[in-house]
């Protein structure tokens, strides 16, 4: 709509606890902002009743901007499109984020969707919204793919932007999200923050290659130590997540980030997600260091145990003695990790299960920092191994609302089915009691201790023998305690039964 000036940006709802505003919209608001246009944030935390925000800030907006994710923000994007399209069909609605950029022609075939930006947002959306602002074309905007109204709607697909330099781009607006509206579900003040993006490596079920180009693009030392400086106090954050693909690629870097944070005198707590191997090239008093500028928790995409898979997996730059490793000198730095668990994934045999089950269960009696996040094989939109999937028959969702409902662990995969699924959860179950039932400690009440203590050799003579027949222990166990099945990747906290995990 030409004359006015304001962009509406929408973060779907999410399951699981909120970890602090949604970093994406911030970041596109900065250069508008900068640019002189308005910008309103809506999602389900800042505006409870978002759809009527949306309907109603919609009315006098240049164009709507809907980040989505694959899973559950699919379902909300296209119910909030689809009424906004009916009751202004004339305003553009552009869809972002990780999703629509890697499923690009699909998303854009539905009706509700008049345009696409492809990757980073910052500087396609800028120019996009100068350009709807003057009532000019959209043609030769990079990054931007779209329907071409003056050619029947055909879809035209611009080149690619190439990815900026983080240091190039404007800080993320902070100030248009209060961290208190996050804080009465999570019971923190949460400030989500990235230092880098990109990861060097190739892993086959991620597309953080496709996105970032496996380059990793940081900020520098000086502006991560400031920035938390200002923000932490400013906002009396008490948590920072690192949103980071890989933050430990540049270890200089990271620790004297973690110097200049104790240096600075400010305290919080932060994480963030990083492969072992290179933690494992970190000397002892370095992870001290981290721990002492307030790294509490730290996630690894750890994923098997077996070398097999993870040379299927294409991680032939992990090991399982790093993992070791990793866990020694958590442990002594007092850092809680949590490693991630690929199950299923093709070419996995129920032996590489066991046998990563077993190691994985000694690592964990090694050292009790260690919990596990374990996940069934789920094929995201654009992941390297897609070829090969479609070749052993796995089935590609057809439409964007097919990529909704693609559930963690209750995807179909071909080759995992009947007898060998059930045996598959059944020893999963084995193997997280194993590991919860082994941390006796004095805080938790005298029966459950008891109970676990009851339950140590039956379920470890299972695990050994692989028999999973007439499970009693797992009844008990339940009768007494929750058994955590999921942890988040970024925080370490236990994630509700149907909250699905992150890379
Ligand atoms: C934080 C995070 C989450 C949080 C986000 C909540 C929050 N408060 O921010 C939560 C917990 C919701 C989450 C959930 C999931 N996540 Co996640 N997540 C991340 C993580 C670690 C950081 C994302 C982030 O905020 N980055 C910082 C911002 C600035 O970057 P950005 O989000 O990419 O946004 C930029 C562009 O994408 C684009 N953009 C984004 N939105 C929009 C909107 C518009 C209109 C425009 C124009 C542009 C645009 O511009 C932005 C600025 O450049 C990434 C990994 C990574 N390295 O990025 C994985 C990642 C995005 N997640 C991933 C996955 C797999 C998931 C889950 C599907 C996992 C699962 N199995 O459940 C779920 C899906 C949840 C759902 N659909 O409801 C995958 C992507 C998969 C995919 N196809 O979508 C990633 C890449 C991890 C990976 N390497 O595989 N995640
Ligand atoms: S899974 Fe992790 S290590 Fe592998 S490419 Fe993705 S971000 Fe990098």
């Amino acid at each position: 709509m030409p004359g006015t000036n304001k962009v509406v940006l929408f973060y779907p709802p999410y399951e699981g606890p909120p970890l602090g505003a949604p970093l994406s919209l911030l970041c596109l608001a900065a250069p508008l902002l900068q640019a002189g246009f308005e910008v309103k944030l809506v999602d389900n935390f800042i505006s409870p009743g978002y759809e009527q925000t949306i309907l109603r800030e919609t009315e006098d907006a240049l164009c709507l901007g809907i980040s989505v994710l694959t899973g559950p923000h699919i379902g909300a994007a296209i119910r909030i499109s689809r009424a906004v399209k009916k009751l202004r069909p004339e305003m553009p609605i552009v869809f972002g984020g990780w999703h629509a950029s890697l499923a690009t022609e699909q998303t854009l075939h539905e009706p509700f969707v008049d345009a696409i930006i492809r990757g980073q947002g910052e500087l396609t959306l800028l120019e996009l919204a100068q350009r709807i602002a003057d009532g000019r074309d959209w043609h030769g905007i990079r990054g931007l793919s779209f329907k071409d109204k003056d050619d029947g709607g055909r879809i035209i697909h611009e080149p690619e932007r190439p990815v900026a330099n983080l240091n190039d781009l404007p800080a993320p607006a902070y100030h248009l999200a209060d961290p208190g509206i996050y804080a009465a579900t999570s019971g923190m003040r949460q400030l989500a923050y990235t230092s880098s993006v990109g990861c060097p490596y190739q892993c086959n079920y991620c597309t953080d290659q496709v996105f970032y180009k496996r380059r990793f693009n940081a900020y520098h030392v000086g502006r991560v130590v400031n920035d938390l400086a200002e923000l932490v106090p400013r906002y009396n954050i008490e948590h920072v997540p690192f949103f980071d693909s890989n933050f430990l690629v540049d270890r200089k870097r990271a620790v004297a980030i973690a110097k200049g944070i104790i240096e600075s005198g400010i305290k919080f707590q932060w994480d963030f997600q990083t492969s072992t191997d290179f933690l494992a090239l970190m000397s002892e008093e370095d992870v001290r260091l981290l721990a002492e500028s307030g790294v509490h928790h730290i996630g690894f995409g750890t994923e098997s145990a077996s070398q097999e898979v993870l040379t299927l997996m294409n991680k032939r730059f992990q090991h399982v003695d790093q993992m070791v490793e990793t866990a020694r000198k958590t442990n002594l730095a007092g850092i809680h990790v949590v490693f991630n668990i690929i199950l299923g994934y093709p070419g996995e045999t129920e032996a590489h299960r066991q046998q990563t089950f077993r190691i994985m269960s000694e690592i964990a009696r090694e050292y009790s920092n260690v919990s596990f996040s374990p996940n069934i094989f789920t094929p995201y939109p654009g992941i390297p191994i897609w070829p090969q999937l479609r070749e052993i028959g796995v089935r590609e969702p057809q439409s964007l609302s097919e990529w909704e409902i693609l559930a963690l662990g209750t995807n179909v995969l071909p080759w995992l089915h009947g007898e060998e699924l059930r045996r598959l959860r059944r020893s999963l179950e084995y193997f997280l009691l194993n590991n919860q039932i082994r941390k006796v400690t004095k805080q938790i009440p005298w029966f459950r201790r008891s109970a676990r203590r009851l339950l140590g050799a039956p379920v470890r003579w299972r695990i050994g023998k692989n028999r999973y027949s007439f499970p009693w222990e797992l009844w008990l166990s339940r009768s007494v305690e929750r058994v955590v099945t999921r942890r988040s990747l970024l925080t370490g906290r236990a994630l509700a039964e149907r909250t699905q995990e992150v890379c």
